[in-house]
């Protein structure tokens, strides 16, 4: 791959390519630009940031304000950590509330990937919140852009030999698929700047990076809590007699994202590839990333995921090629068997004498609404008992290692703080996941964090009228069709079309194995309700013993779904 240090541009590949090789490994200069008075960066250093765990945004409610100051924007930057199987320390959840009251906009994200998001922060303050995650040992490097994101693993703290030999693994995945370039520290932490002849060595990357973004999950044989069929690779850890990791089951080529109305664009889950000991695992996976490196879409971002290069290209040619470049021989995928997904909601013991309580947090946001002040009851929680904290895939947070004497104590903040047991959440509440959409994602074409909560508490009324509250029905909306929320893996997916409408999405699964399709396109939110109602009575007189509702859509089909709900209930 060519080094364009003189800023040219690569023939035939997207531009991004040649921000990337001519970046010096990520810098560009995005150094020299911080220090600038502007409010935003260059289109260029917009693109390098994101790799450094940054997005240059603008607050869409504020663009009328903008353009009668004169400006363009209101612009201001998403700072995403990246946080490994979603496990934070007491000080770094303390770090984090801090920035987010100082510099960001005084609430705190928990992602569907197990990181954190502070929002609405202005250049000005960038260096110091940057400065202040690293000082509670965290890292933003990587947590975007075009290389391993944040790995994700099932956060359940049990302690015991099977999920220590998991974080063991994590560990060694990060360090060997972090990237090595010293730009960070140089231009966040005032990393000295080393003169040498010695080139600065990206092994696994190289000057171009990965084509495009790369996600990896790790899973616990049964619990499909970190929705693997969503990934680029996903990791099966698989539980031997001994109670130790046998080894692990790869999938590889899932993604969710794409555009209306370019069916070249598609959701995939992905597929079985291969069973790996465990102490093959960081090979594997540097190897996959490897092969699609070389092989995925440099032209076209659209097509640039490994799922495009498995679409291409086949997956025994992918085999082939990953094999070729280990030591070790790849075995034969095994079949994997799912149980009900856990959200590790509520209290449970952890195996070591200790408790953990899994806290529920509508749609990631760590805030103050209302009655419901999570943000300074979780605050006030943390300080007190000092637990670990965890971050699931389903947007919510884990207090873990209290000591069964201090359970009264949280209960009783959490009580003071309005913070609801889990117990007490309406089901369709507790299983519904939004995206951020406006005002802050560029890419949302209608709201999904901000009109969810209302819709869905419509939907849990409606269960409760047909006496379907107890069912456990999963809901997720995106403010587009980039899948965010994962909506293409819930039994009921709601995917902006543009503002105010909605393509509803059935026939996926609770379990998050099968993408759900298109039942009805464009439809306003207000009619959501009306059109469910029908299905959900037909789904109450008709389902098979304890099937769940997307099974049973799945079952009779769309057209005899579209037949019996046609006439009146
Ligand atoms: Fe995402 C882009 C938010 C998980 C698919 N995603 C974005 C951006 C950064 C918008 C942008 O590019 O300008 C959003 C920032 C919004 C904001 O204001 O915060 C955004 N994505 C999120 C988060 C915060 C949603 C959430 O509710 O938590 C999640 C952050 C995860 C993290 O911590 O890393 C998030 N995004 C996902 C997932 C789910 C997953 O990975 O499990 C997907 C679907 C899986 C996949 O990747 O295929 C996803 N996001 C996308 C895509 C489509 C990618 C594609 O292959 O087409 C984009 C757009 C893009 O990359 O061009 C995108
Ligand atoms: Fe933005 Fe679309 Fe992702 Fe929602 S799904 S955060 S609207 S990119």
């Amino acid at each position: 791959m060519s080094n364009l240090s003189d800023g040219g541009s690569l023939d035939g590949f997207s531009s991004n390519e040649s921000i990337k090789a001519s970046s010096n490994h990520l810098r560009g200069l995005i150094k020299e630009e911080l220090l600038e008075d502007t409010p935003a960066f260059s289109d260029d250093s917009e693109q390098l940031l994101k790799f450094h765990g940054i997005y240059q945004q603008d607050d869409r409610d504020r663009r009328k304000e903008a353009r009668a100051k004169g400006l363009d924007k209101h612009h201001q930057l998403m700072i995403r950590t990246r946080i490994p199987g979603g496990v934070v320390s007491a000080e770094a959840y303390l770090a984090h509330d801090d920035i987010s009251q100082e510099w960001a906009n005084g609430t705190l994200r928990v992602t569907t990937r197990q990181d954190f998001q502070l929002h609405g922060v202005l250049k000005g303050d960038l260096k110091q919140s940057i400065a202040a995650i690293n000082g509670a040992l965290l890292t933003t490097l990587g947590g975007c852009g075009d290389v391993e994101r944040n790995i994700m693993c099932c956060p359940e703290p049990k302690q015991d030999r099977f999920h220590e030999q998991v974080d063991r693994s994590i560990a060694s995945m990060v360090a060997a698929l972090t990237p090595r370039t010293r730009a960070y520290h140089e231009i966040w932490l005032d990393g000295e700047v080393v003169d040498t002849s010695e080139p600065e060595n990206e092994p696994l990357y190289g000057e171009q990076y990965l084509p495009r973004k790369f996600k990896t999950t790790i899973a616990l044989e049964g619990d499909n809590c970190v929705d693997v069929y969503a990934h680029d690779l996903a990791l099966v850890a698989m539980r031997g007699k001994d109670g130790s990791v046998r080894g692990f089951n790869a999938l590889v080529g899932g993604g969710l994202g794409r555009t209306h109305n370019k069916p070249e664009t598609f959701a995939a889950a992905a597929l079985p590839f291969a069973f790996v000991d465990a102490d093959q695992v960081v090979d594997l996976a540097r190897e996959v990333i490897a092969v699609q490196r070389d092989y995925g879409d440099r032209t076209n971002r659209k097509h640039a995921r490994l799922k495009y290069t498995l679409a291409d290209r086949g997956l025994e040619w992918f085999r082939g090629e990953v094999q070729a470049r280990l030591q070790f021989q790849l075995q034969p995928a095994e079949t994997l068997r799912w149980q009900p997904v856990d959200d590790h909601l509520g209290w449970h013991e952890q195996g070591d004498g200790n408790l953990y309580v899994g806290i529920y947090i509508e749609n990631g946001r760590i805030a103050d609404v209302g009655a419901v002040r999570s943000r300074t009851g979780l605050r006030h929680i943390v300080d007190e008992i000092r637990p670990e904290v965890r971050l699931t895939a389903q947007q919510n947070v884990i207090l873990a290692g209290i000591a069964p004497r201090q359970r009264a104590r949280v209960e009783e903040l959490m009580a003071e703080h309005g913070i609801e047991p889990v117990e007490s959440i309406p089901l369709a509440i507790r299983n519904a996941m939004a995206c951020p959409a406006i005002p802050t994602c560029g890419l949302a074409v209608a709201e999904a964090e901000r009109v969810l909560p209302a819709l869905i508490r419509q939907i849990a009324t409606l269960l409760d009228e047909l006496g379907l509250a107890g069912e456990r029905i999963s809901f997720r909306m995106s403010g587009c069709p980039n899948g965010c929320s994962r909506p293409y893996l819930g039994d009921v997916g709601f995917v902006g079309t543009t503002l105010g409408k909605y393509d509803l999405m059935l026939a996926g699964d609770f379990e998050g194995t099968r993408l759900n399709r298109t039942y009805a396109p464009n439809v306003p939110m207000g009619e959501i309700p009306g059109l469910l109602r029908p299905i959900f009575i037909a789904f109450r007189e008709q389902r098979d013993g304890g099937e769940g509702f997307g099974d049973w859509v799945q079952r009779i089909g769309f057209d005899a779904l579209r037949e019996q709900v046609k006439a009146p209930a």
